[in-house]
């Protein structure tokens, strides 16, 4: 095992990462920029390194200063969290070149991924049930291109190679539509990300998204460990997780979940992974593989028992997953929801100094957070400041002990969401279970007109 880990990141999952390190013994050093220098997660790692300004760009973004923090302290390996390089193929190969251990994915694992048309060939060949579409990339003849949206039937998506995550897409209902919008989404995609691929799939028009959870190691084991409902989103931005999904079989979830797994040994995956999936009218459908820990980890922690981060690290350095398929049960519910620093109904950015912290506490409840009474949240990052999560038997007692969890919290000095999870949290549909990945922008709309 490992005697030290850098870890690449900042916020909340800096310290988580902290926090599994320290129980497995390991030292720690974490990298910061100039606006992170005073935090207190910083101070509490066994080492520190300023590796620049704050702007990502020149901090945490910068791949030759954190591979030198990494050598100059002594690192053996380095975990790159969730955003930033995480699923940066080039990061992960310099790391390796510099003879650290990348802990994620093989870099050709990561390339594969990171292009969603080699994704979702890959996929294809190991049999996990795709969007229908073209079979790769669009060609350039136009009548082609008509001829294959007559086949798909309107509407359909034209989506970016290099994009993901919401970037580089263009939705089109009519064929009168169809070319110009290929050709506007090819120039887009040239401009953000270099490469002008584009391919087709049919649109669905109301799926929920659901993810499935992975783990492999280099012995050739792969597991799943259940699925998410990340469908409370808005602009790309989810903010309310929950595992397992509501109204999802024991049958659903065995036949997605294997498919996943034997994908993960046919590519020889390595760490932990997540299937992105639309799902609609009891069919899944895939669309990205994230080849990173996620901000909504802890749900399926809880309710599986497994420390994935943990996980991440132990196959790392090479050590086989401590249990088979058979062993993993999923018990009771979780429900996550992602504290931001900004206003809670028009989202404008809310940072500043937080006068007075007060988390949440009692039975079934995770904080995983950064915070505290007298912490600055800079402007320069994401608006993430932690994270709740109730676990309870069921859905509606972890609702409950959720509702309970954020009227207790006490945080003053900036603006935060939680007055619009405290909304969610009473919505009948979400109280249901099962809403689309529309319905929070149609129910801000809808309040925005009253
Ligand atoms: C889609 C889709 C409907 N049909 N693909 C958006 C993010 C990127 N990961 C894929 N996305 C979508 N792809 C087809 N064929 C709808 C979305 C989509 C979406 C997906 C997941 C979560 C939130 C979303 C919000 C808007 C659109």
């Amino acid at each position: 095992m490992f005697d030290k880990i850098l870890i690449a990141n900042r916020g909340e999952i800096a310290l988580r990462v902290q926090r599994a390190c320290r129980e497995m013994g390991i030292k720690t050093v974490v990298v910061h920029s100039e606006a992170d220098r005073d935090a207190k997660y910083v101070k509490l790692a066994d080492e520190s390194v300023c590796i620049g300004p704050a702007p990502s760009a020149q901090s945490y973004l910068n791949i030759p200063a954190i591979i030198s923090a990494a050598e100059v302290t002594d690192a053996q390996a380095i975990h790159p969290g969730y955003g930033f390089l995480s699923e940066n193929a080039d990061f992960a190969e310099k790391v390796e070149r510099s003879g650290f251990v990348f802990i994620g994915p093989r870099p050709e694992n990561i390339r594969l991924m990171g292009d969603k048309v080699s994704a979702k060939n890959a996929m294809i060949k190991a049999g996990v049930p795709v969007v229908p579409g073209s079979e790769g990339a669009l060609p350039d003849d136009p009548a082609e291109i008509v001829k294959m949206a007559r086949a798909i039937k309107y509407p359909v998506i034209i989506k970016a190679a290099g994009g993901g995550g919401g970037r580089g897409m263009r939705v089109v209902h009519t064929e009168a539509a169809l070319v110009s919008a290929v050709n506007l989404t090819k120039g887009e995609a040239q401009a953000a990300f270099g490469n002008p691929t584009v391919y087709m799939e049919k649109f669905l028009e109301n799926p929920r998204h659901i993810e499935i959870q992975v783990l492999a190691d280099e012995h050739k084991n792969a597991v799943y460990l259940g699925e998410r409902d990340c469908s409370m989103q808005r602009r790309h931005q989810k903010i309310i997780e929950e595992a397992p999904a509501p109204g999802i079989s024991e049958r659903e979830r065995t036949r997605i979940g294997e498919r996943c797994a034997e994908a993960c040994r046919k590519i020889n995956y390595r760490g932990a992974g997540t299937f992105e999936f639309l799902y609609e009218k009891g069919e899944f459908y895939f669309i990205e593989m994230n080849t990173r820990i996620q901000v909504e980890h802890p749900v399926t922690e809880l309710i599986t028992g497994i420390d994935l981060v943990q996980m991440q690290i132990r196959v790392a350095a090479g050590e086989k997953l401590p249990f088979r398929q058979r062993d993993i049960q999923f018990a009771g519910h979780a429900i996550e929801v992602r504290v931001n620093a900004e206003d809670p109904f028009k989202f404008t950015p809310s940072p500043g100094r937080i006068s007075w912290w007060h988390p949440p506490g009692g039975p079934g409840i995770r904080v995983d957070s950064h915070a505290y009474s007298g912490y600055f949240v800079p402007p320069n990052y994401d608006s993430m400041i932690g994270k709740i999560i109730a676990y309870g038997t069921t859905r509606e007692q972890a609702i409950r002990r959720m509702r309970i969890a954020l009227s207790e919290m006490i945080v003053d000095g900036i603006q935060t969401n939680i007055p619009l999870h405290l909304e969610l949290l009473h919505d009948t549909e979400f109280m249901k279970g099962g809403t689309s990945i529309h319905y929070l922008e149609q129910r801000l709309a809808r309040a925005a007109k009253r």
